[in-house]
């Protein structure tokens, strides 16, 4: 057997992970997150593991030299950060490096969801230009508008200083203020969708998180009211967006994210004021193999120089 370690990568991943990984270690691959398919003996023998969504309890117990977890994305939630920090294991994400492309798709979400710029280029493509004249008018603009910002964090902020120069007024909702910006900061996430009438949801998915845009912050936005969640779906109760798009509680919505990936509720599909994308706001080719190189450097430091990179702050190094 090599003395190189045993890396684990449990069910897709970007390319670029894999063959990073397979050229400085051994690599071990499952189909899934249960890697049902492996003896005990090998998985006894796994000290590292590269993850693109799901990494839980049930497969840090079977690995008990396991040390390093490197997760694809800013996002951490797939992986029991509780049991891995339990057992000492340091688990890594991927932040900062997509969130120049994570803004600026909030930004082209924004306007697309205001101004229907999909339905516009439908038109234009079923050539009914030509044959039925101009394109309705959008009713909404983004003139004049408050936009709040849910969760001001390292992609937040990117999102909230693209949004300066539209000239809109600018507040934010975090848990405790930030010192070093001038927007609004509001305590509650319902008091801050009542001062605004634009909603940019970007947080973690945490048990606090869950459910937090209800149909009180959906009522609280208002009849005028646009949100927009490039954050996680879990953060929005789908089943009142839906209703408070069909009824008019609020006016439209930009979704990247959704509750049950990659199943997308058809009632929401069928609306005429929504903007949904799969979950591609950081999904150009530069920022993923960015991402992809910064789990592999983290799991390259860890086991080359015995530090992770960029630790999640659950499992903090070094851990004092
Ligand atoms: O609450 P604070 O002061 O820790 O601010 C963080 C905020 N946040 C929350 N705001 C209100 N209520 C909560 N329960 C709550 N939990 C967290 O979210 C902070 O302003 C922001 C998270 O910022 P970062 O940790 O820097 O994350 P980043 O890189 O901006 O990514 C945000 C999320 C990821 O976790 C993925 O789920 C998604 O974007 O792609």
């Amino acid at each position: 057997m090599s003395d190189r370690p045993l890396v684990l990568i449990p069910g897709r991943i970007h390319l670029r992970v894999r063959e990073r990984i397979a050229d400085r270690f051994e690599l071990l691959e499952t189909t899934d997150a249960t890697a049902a398919e492996v003896a005990s003996e090998q998985l006894h023998q796994v000290r590292g593991a590269a993850v693109s969504g799901r990494f839980p309890a049930a497969l840090i117990e079977r690995l008990p030299k396991l040390e390093v977890i490197g997760s694809f994305g800013v996002g951490y939630d797939g992986v029991d950060v509780r049991a891995a920090a339990a057992r000492g294991i340091i688990v890594t994400n991927t932040p900062d490096v997509l969130n120049d492309e994570v803004a600026d798709t909030t930004i082209a979400l924004l306007l697309n969801t205001i101004r229907r710029f999909h339905f516009a280029e439908r038109y234009l493509r079923d050539g009914r230009w030509e044959t039925e004249g101009a394109f309705p008018l959008s009713p909404l603009s983004l003139k004049g508008r408050k936009v709040g910002i849910h969760g001001l964090g390292r992609i937040g902020l990117e999102i909230a200083q693209r949004l300066v120069p539209f000239k809109v007024d600018i507040a934010y909702h975090t848990r405790r203020p930030r010192a070093d910006v001038g927007f609004a900061h509001h305590d509650t996430l319902v008091g801050l969708a009542r001062a605004v009438d634009i909603l940019i949801s970007i947080v973690p998915s945490t048990p606090e998180t869950q459910g937090s845009i209800n149909a009180e912050v959906l009522a609280a936005l208002g009849p005028n009211g646009v949100l927009i969640n490039v954050g996680r779906g879990s953060t929005v109760d789908e089943p009142a967006l839906i209703a408070a798009l069909q009824n008019g509680t609020i006016a439209a919505a930009g979704l990247d994210v959704f509750a049950d990936e990659p199943r997308v509720p058809q009632a929401l599909i069928d609306l005429p004021n929504v903007s949904l994308i799969p979950h591609v706001a950081s999904a150009s080719v530069p920022t993923r193999n960015a991402m992809a190189d910064l789990v592999v450097d983290n799991i390259v430091s860890w086991f080359e120089k015995g530090r992770p990179l960029t630790p999640v702050p659950e499992t903090p190094y070094p851990n004092t």
